[in-house]
């Protein structure tokens, strides 16, 4: 067996685990990141694209923001639209501020360059493993690869392995709480080779079901449909997905989403997800391996990021310090922005989806609520004060 020491290992290289591993590095704190798959595999998976000012100047600040600022789309708003119409939600007007396109496996990228480049210790496929100890004051990580059994000794565990990792349940039963909602109907996304006509994202509520348009650079439109949750993939062929987008997202004076060459698709569930606290023994829970929210209000790789910038704090602060405030009330801190987070994902998601089976006087509801928040100052007002992102 061999055994090697860290200060904070790392289970998951998504965003949550890369940044956290790069900002615990630029205050000379050792870390190791324990990552399932490929490095190839995670920097083409393609899901997140839309990031809160505030994610973009924390990558900034912490110097892998330059392909971010020249290849990142600012964007000054959004439409919303109603079967058919479109209404502007100028985030710039209503908040002085704005968000940025660029998509996830990009941020992903960029952090294991840099991670990489300076000397960080990344281990890719190795999905094998077991959190030990968690409530003494030596944590293990006891990895199981190729037959070989290895275990990293560590002063600290950062959980950030996503939903379906195994951090979150090496929690002893009964410590955690968790608060769910599922929604009936989920997401068909598609990546597609047609240059964006639109400037901005357009999100449609439609009587045929909510549709999005999205995109990820000058040249690939990402798009989305509500489906059923259990919708098979294998049914809709790329002329039905068109046919169905061109329904949706067609505007009353012409506007159509230009067709391309569809490079990939797939269904994504709607889940609304936390765990309380975020945090045991010596265990820290960051980004979906403590909350998920469904898509429609682009929050997820923004709360990730926003974890790990606490964390990473509350880790300088006992190095540096010798103060252990910042790790005591780590879970209490991210859990403010989180529940405001849910909230925004949740009323966003009801706001725009059909709901089957809903009574005539809940859709009638809906269609006013959304009326309201197209010609209301202050509803469009709120929605982009939440969608920019509120203060860390
Ligand atoms: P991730 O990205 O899931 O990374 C977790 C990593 O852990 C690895 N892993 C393990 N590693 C070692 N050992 C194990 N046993 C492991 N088990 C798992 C996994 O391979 C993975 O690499 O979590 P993280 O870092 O917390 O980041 C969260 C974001 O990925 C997520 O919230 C967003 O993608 C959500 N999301 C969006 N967020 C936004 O901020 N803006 C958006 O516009 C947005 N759009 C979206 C989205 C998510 C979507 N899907 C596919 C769920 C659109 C979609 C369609
Ligand atoms: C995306 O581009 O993937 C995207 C954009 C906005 C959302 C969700 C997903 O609300």
């Amino acid at each position: 067996m061999g055994r090697v020491s860290t200060q904070v290992g790392i289970v998951g290289g998504g965003p949550a685990g890369l940044m956290l591993s790069h900002l615990l590095h630029l205050h000379g704190i050792h870390s190791i990141v324990l990552e399932a798959r490929s490095r190839a595999y995670c920097e083409e998976r393609v899901r997140a694209g839309v990031l809160e000012h505030t994610s973009v100047v924390m990558l900034r600040d912490a110097g892998v923001g330059a392909r971010l600022d020249r290849e990142g789309m600012r964007h000054d708003g959004i439409d919303l639209g109603l079967n058919g119409v479109r209404h502007r939600i100028s985030f710039e007007e209503l908040t002085g501020e704005h968000v940025t396109v660029y998509g996830q496996q990009e941020v992903v990228k960029d952090l294991i360059e840099r991670r990489v480049q300076d000397g960080g210790e990344l281990r890719f496929e190795c999905g094998e493993v077991s959190l030990l100890d968690l409530a003494t004051d030596t944590p293990r990580i006891v990895i199981h690869k190729d037959g070989e059994v290895d275990e990293i000794c560590c002063d600290f565990i950062a959980g950030c392995d996503g939903f379906h990792g195994v951090a979150r349940h090496a929690i002893p039963g009964g410590v955690l709480t968790a608060y769910e909602r599922n929604y009936p109907f989920a997401w068909l996304g598609i990546l597609a080779a047609s240059a964006p006509t639109r400037d901005e994202l357009l999100y449609m509520h439609h009587e045929r079901g909510f549709a999005l348009y999205s995109m990820r650079s000058p040249k690939i439109t990402r798009l989305y449909l509500q489906c059923r949750p259990d919708e098979e993939i294998s049914e809709w062929s790329d002329d039905r997905i068109w046919s169905e987008l061109n329904t949706r997202l067609g505007c009353a004076d012409g506007w159509l989403p230009t067709r391309g060459r569809i490079l990939q698709k797939g269904v994504t569930g709607m889940r609304s997800f936390v765990v309380e606290p975020m945090q045991f023994g010596r265990l820290f829970l960051a980004g979906d391996a403590a909350h998920i929210v469904p898509p429609t209000g682009a929050k997820g790789m923004n709360l990730a990021l926003a974890d790990v910038y606490y964390l990473a704090q509350a880790f300088c602060l006992f190095y540096e310090g010798k103060d252990d405030v910042g790790l005591r009330s780590y879970s209490d801190t991210c859990l403010k922005r989180v529940w405001k987070a849910q909230r925004f994902s949740w009323w966003m998601t009801s706001l725009l989806h059909r709901f089957d089976g809903e009574s005539a006087f809940d859709y009638k509801r809906q269609i006013a609520e959304l009326e309201y928040v197209m010609t209301s100052r202050a509803a469009a007002a709120s929605l982009a004060e939440n969608y920019v992102g509120l203060p860390l």
